[in-house]
Order: C-alpha cells, then structure tokens, then sequence
C-alpha cells in the first residue's frame, strides 16, 4: 500500500473510533443530568442544566455558568451538548455530581442564609457561588463570622428623603437590641433613626433603585409602613448586608415564638412583594381625578400599600384584603366616569367599607394584578390577620 494512504487510513480509523468514543461520552453525560440530583442546576434549581463545571463536577444552568466562568481558577465550564468531552473528564463528572458538591459545599449552611432561585437577581445568584466555592464559607461549621458576633455594622449609600440623592451613612444593626441605628456624618447626635427589627424586611430591587446592588429595607412605625433604599459597591458586602438582616430577623423571631419551628418562621424572615407597580387610582366617591400611584401586594400580610411614587420613604395609604366569606373581592370593571385618567384597563376591589376603582396601563398589568389578589383572597385568614385588619380599619 502507498505509505500516504496508510496514513490516510489511519487517521480515518483514530477519527472514528474517537467520534465515536465522544458520543459515547456525551451519552453518559446526558444520562447522569437526567438523575434527580443532577436534573435541576446545582446553584439556582433551574430544571434541565446544560453545562458542567468540570473542575468542581457539578452540572448548572446558563445563567449560573456565567458566573462560574468568572472563577476561572476554580470552576472550567463546558456545554453537555456542544462541547467535546474526554474520557478523564466525564470520568470526574460520573465520580462527582451535584449531590456530592453539595455535601462538600453546601454542609453548613446556616439556615437563615438566603439561598437564591432562578430568577433571584444576579449579585444574589454570582455572591452565593462566589460564597460556596471560591470562599468556601459552608465546608466548615461557624466559618461564616460576619453575623456570629451579633452585630453587623458599615457605610451604606442611602436614598436621601428630598432630592433622591445617596449620601452615605453608618448603619448599626444589633442583636443585642434587636434595632437597625443610622448615623449622618456627625455620629456624636446619636442614630438618625432607630428601627425595631419586629417589623423589618428587605428586597433586593436592583431595576427599581438604578443600582445593581440596590437593597430596599421595609420597617412600619405606628402601623405606617417607611421604605430606605441602599446600596453598596461591593456585592460581597450587600449580600452579607441582606444575611445579616436574616440572621437577626430570624434570632429575633425565635425569641418571639419560641416554640415556632423553623419552618414556621424562615418565611418570615425577609421575603419578596408578590406584585408591585403603578396603577391610577380614585378616591371613595369615583369622581375624584385618577391619580398615578405605585401599589404594593404583601401577601404574608395582607396588605395592599400604595405610595406617591416606586421611591417614596412613606405610604400613603394601606388596604387589607380579606377573603371571600368576609366581603373581599375583586372584577374586571369599566368605570363610568373615565374623566382625566389616562389608563382604561380598570379593575374593582371590594371591601366591606369601601370599592376601590384601579386602572391599569395594559390588559397584562390588570390580569397579573387580578390573579395575584385573587391569590390573597383565596388564603384562609390567620388569627393575626384578624388584628391586621382591625388596626387598619381603625384608621380610617
Ligand atoms: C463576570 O465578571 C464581569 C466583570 O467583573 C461582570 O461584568 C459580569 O457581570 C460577570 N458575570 C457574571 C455572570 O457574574
Ligand atoms: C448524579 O451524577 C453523579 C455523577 O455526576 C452520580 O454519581 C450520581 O449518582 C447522580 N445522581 C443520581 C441521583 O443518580
Ligand atoms: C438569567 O437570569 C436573568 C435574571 O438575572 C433572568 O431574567 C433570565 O430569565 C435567566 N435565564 C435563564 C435561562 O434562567
Ligand atoms: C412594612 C412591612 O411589610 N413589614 C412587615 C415585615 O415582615 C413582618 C413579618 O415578617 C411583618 O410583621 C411586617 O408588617
Ligand atoms: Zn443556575
């Protein structure tokens, strides 16, 4: 045989058996994500992970293997479905998984640490894989010593009430006290204000703040609800900002109930509006100009806020949402008198007092408004609900 075609033939037989070699590789990859630990992304619980870290042997999504890009000397990411795969890295894969990383990674987890989902914001989701394997804050038991000691204090940007600007100011929060303490620059006057952990809770609201790290912390002083806006450079430093408003809302809570479980009280923690946004709303006899006003639902609550604007300190005004059985409801309506408003999409909130006329921009706003308080209504009432609603209706 001429010597060029041997060499042809050879390679020919190397390329075959190694094609063939590589799907037989991808096979085994495609099976082991169909397993049930392996089937959701090992950072955010997104379903069908496409992408492996062939470092740590974990299988992630999209979104996550962005962030595990950036820890290039830890994590090396491939696509399941698109890359080329080696017989020793699907080697490491099959002795590795999503189960045994959190084993590793994940084992002490303190359990009032937020632990984002899919569709968390980005700072939570890159601080969380950045915290367990490039800080490895979980491998050890107390390794975490930013909240152990109680007290969590630094320098946040915060909203200003009259022009919007952020200034600086040191925060203090305490467990000693269970308080949150603001400072302006001159800490000799004391704190700004001193607020009561009881009520506290915090979002991330990157979109809404400008900011990526914008942090909205929510407290109620006489039954009025007050928002602060925050944020910080450091995504590090906002994310341990956030766990530590958990760490002490969850103290707190234990010693408030004590005989709750955990379970029982993490919800309470901190926890996300189920629908926020503007809606134009009139005033009790429906002929009152319609005014733009940004709504807020707290399902835990029961509560719909309403504020002059997305960045307000303080609500204007608050309407509880019963069930059912108590005379809430809510419809579709046109009002008569669509006079001076500039939405047409109007919806109708009964309550035994009063009914509230809304109109949304879009038919989407109105039917997201309408299934989430049709959510609300929908919940039985619990025996605080009932105080929640005496206390607002004593208000009026
Ligand atoms: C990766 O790092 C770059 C530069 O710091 C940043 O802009 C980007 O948002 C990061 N990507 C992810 C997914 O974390
Ligand atoms: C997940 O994949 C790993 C290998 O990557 C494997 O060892 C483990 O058994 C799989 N999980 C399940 C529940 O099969
Ligand atoms: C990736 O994250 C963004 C938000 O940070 C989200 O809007 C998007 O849906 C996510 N993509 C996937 C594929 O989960
Ligand atoms: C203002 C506001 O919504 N505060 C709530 C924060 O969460 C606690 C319970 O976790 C509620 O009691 C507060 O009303
Ligand atoms: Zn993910």
């Amino acid at each position: 045989m001429n010597l060029l075609l041997f060499v042809f033939y050879l390679k020919f037989l190397y390329t075959t058996l190694h094609m063939a070699n590589r799907d037989k590789n991808k096979k085994t990859l495609l099976e082991l994500v169909k397993q049930p630990e392996n089937s959701s992304c090992a950072d955010c619980g997104a379903t069908e992970p496409d992408w492996a870290s062939y470092t740590l042997g974990v299988f992630v999504c999209l979104n996550c293997s962005g962030t595990h890009r950036n820890l290039s000397s830890i994590s090396r990411i491939k696509s399941i479905r698109l890359d080329f795969w080696d017989d020793d890295l699907v080697q490491f894969m099959k002795a590795h998984g999503n189960g045994d990383a959190k084993d590793l990674y994940e084992k002490f987890v303190p359990v009032f640490y937020y632990q984002p989902q899919q569709h968390d914001c980005d700072v939570l989701r890159e601080q969380w894989i950045r915290a367990k394997y490039e800080r490895q804050e979980f491998t050890e038991q107390n390794k975490l010593r930013a909240y152990s000691s109680g007290v969590y204090e630094g320098v946040l940007w915060k909203k200003g009430k009259d022009n919007g600007q952020f200034l600086k100011r040191k925060f203090v929060l305490s467990e000693q006290d269970f308080s949150l303490k603001y400072y302006k620059e001159d800490e000799s006057k004391g704190p700004k204000a001193v607020i009561s952990v009881q009520t506290l809770n915090a979002t991330f609201q990157p979109q809404k703040i400008g900011h990526a790290h914008g942090l909205q912390i929510t407290y109620s002083v006489e039954d009025h609800t007050r928002n602060l806006f925050v944020y910080h450079e450091s995504g590090q430093e906002i994310v341990n900002w956030f766990n530590a408003i958990r760490a002490t809302r969850f103290a707190y809570l234990k010693t408030a109930f004590p005989t709750a479980s955990n379970a029982e009280l993490l919800p309470w923690v901190t926890r996300n509006y189920l629908k926020e946004g503007y809606m134009e709303k009139t005033g009790p006899s429906h002929r009152e100009p319609f005014k733009k006003r940004w709504f807020i639902l707290d399902s835990l609550d029961r509560k719909l806020l309403y504020f002059k604007t997305e960045l307000d300190a303080v609500e204007l005004g608050v309407i509880f949402i019963g069930t059912e059985n108590h005379g809430y409801s809510v419809s579709e309506c046109m009002p008569k008198a669509t006079r001076g408003n500039k939405w047409k999409c109007g919806m109708a909130v009964e309550t035994p007092d009063r009914q509230f006329i809304f109109m949304c921009e879009q038919e989407r706003d109105r039917k997201e408004w309408m299934e989430a308080l049709k959510f609300v209504i929908s919940k039985p009432m619990l025996p605080q609900d009932y105080t929640t609603e005496a206390n607002i209706r004593r208000r009026k």
